[in-house]
């Protein structure tokens, strides 16, 4: 294979599959670092899948870690790792330069781990972590950052420490954030997020107004409310109009069968916002259908999922959530 153009040698090269790769990498030289390339480019471990000793590996190779694009690990809570692993893990971390996606499910509190790497090509970042000086501290070495998901764990802390604050300049093409209200409303204003997936509390109106600070139109928003429907939807339509999908769940167990009544105002507040596509409001899915001159739209929805009734309920979900 040496006559033969580098490239097209790499084209042969991520043909194979990992075992051959591995043979491949024992060969000569030029083919080992090709090889290696492909080898570790995708990297995914976990407890579950006992293969964890590849961490101490990368660590100490760090010609290895920087072919790494994606990197994801899991580590199971109920089998707590020692610090030296993490150590381990951010020695790896460190080195992982060229890294696009990073997911990090790991301890909550092991947020240090990302301290001293940068990855100017991350595109997307996932972590259990809280949003801290350390996460605070990485987020500005992450130039190219689209998605984020970090603060998604209800946390167990007796109080929760305060938000740190992150220079507007950091992670400044950010479209997506999933993790708590309380990041996102430091977060979101002014980065241009479109797309936002938040765990309860009660999105209270302050939360709302500085969502609708973001530099691009919200279209998507998962959130939790302890105020009605209605009022709720009132509150979105004010701040947010140009939402495209919006699924909104109760923090109250409390919810009475809907009256007539209800459907009917639902579907007046929706006709308000000209951008929806689909709804679901407290586990109802609403859709629309434009009638006569196609101006207006009629807003309606399916009845809750009846366990007598199973199959169509369960289809309309799995499209609602493929949509989503
Ligand atoms: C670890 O195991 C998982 C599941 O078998 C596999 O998908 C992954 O590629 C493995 N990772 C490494 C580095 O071998
Ligand atoms: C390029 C780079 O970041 N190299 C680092 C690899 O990891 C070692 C040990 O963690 C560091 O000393 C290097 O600076």
């Amino acid at each position: 294979m040496n006559p033969l153009p580098v490239e097209l040698v790499h084209n042969i090269v991520a043909l194979l599959n990992k075992p051959t790769l591995a043979v491949l990498a024992r060969t000569s030289t030029t083919l080992s670092a090709i090889a290696l390339r492909h080898l570790y480019r995708h990297l995914s471990v976990s407890v579950s899948s006992r293969n964890l000793s590849v961490i101490p590996l990368i660590a100490r190779r760090p010609h290895i870690a920087r072919n790494v694009r994606s990197f994801y690990i899991a580590l199971d809570s109920a089998s707590p790792l020692f610090r030296p692993f993490y150590v381990l893990l951010a020695d790896a971390l460190r080195n992982m330069s060229d890294l696009h996606s990073l997911h990090l499910l790991v301890d909550t509190s092991a947020s240090w781990v990302v301290r001293d790497a940068a990855c100017p090509q991350l595109v997307q970042f996932t972590s259990t972590f809280l949003f801290d000086d350390d996460v605070a501290r990485f987020l500005q070495k992450t130039p190219s950052l689209l998605e984020l998901e970090v603060d998604s764990i209800p946390t167990i802390l007796p109080r929760t420490p305060p938000v740190p604050s992150l220079p507007i300049s950091s992670i400044p093409h950010l479209e997506q954030f999933s993790g708590s209200a309380r990041v996102a409303s430091l977060i979101v204003p002014g980065r241009p997020v479109s797309n936002i997936h938040l765990n309860g509390p009660s999105l209270t109106e302050d939360d709302i107004s500085l969502l609708a600070r973001s530099t691009a139109p919200v279209l998507v928003l998962a959130a939790a409310t302890n105020a009605s429907p209605i009022s709720f939807l009132q509150l979105l339509h004010r701040h947010l109009p140009s939402l495209a999908y919006l699924r909104v769940v109760s923090t109250q167990n409390l919810f009475e069968p809907p009256s007539a009544e209800f459907y009917t105002q639902v579907s007046n507040i929706l006709e308000a916002f000209s951008e929806l596509n689909a709804l679901e409001l407290f586990g109802m899915h609403w859709g629309s259908h434009r009638i006569r001159d196609k101006s207006k739209r009629v807003w309606h929805s399916s009845p809750l999922p009846s366990p007598a009734r199973p199959a169509d309920q369960l289809l309309f979900g799995a499209d609602f959530l493929l949509a989503y």
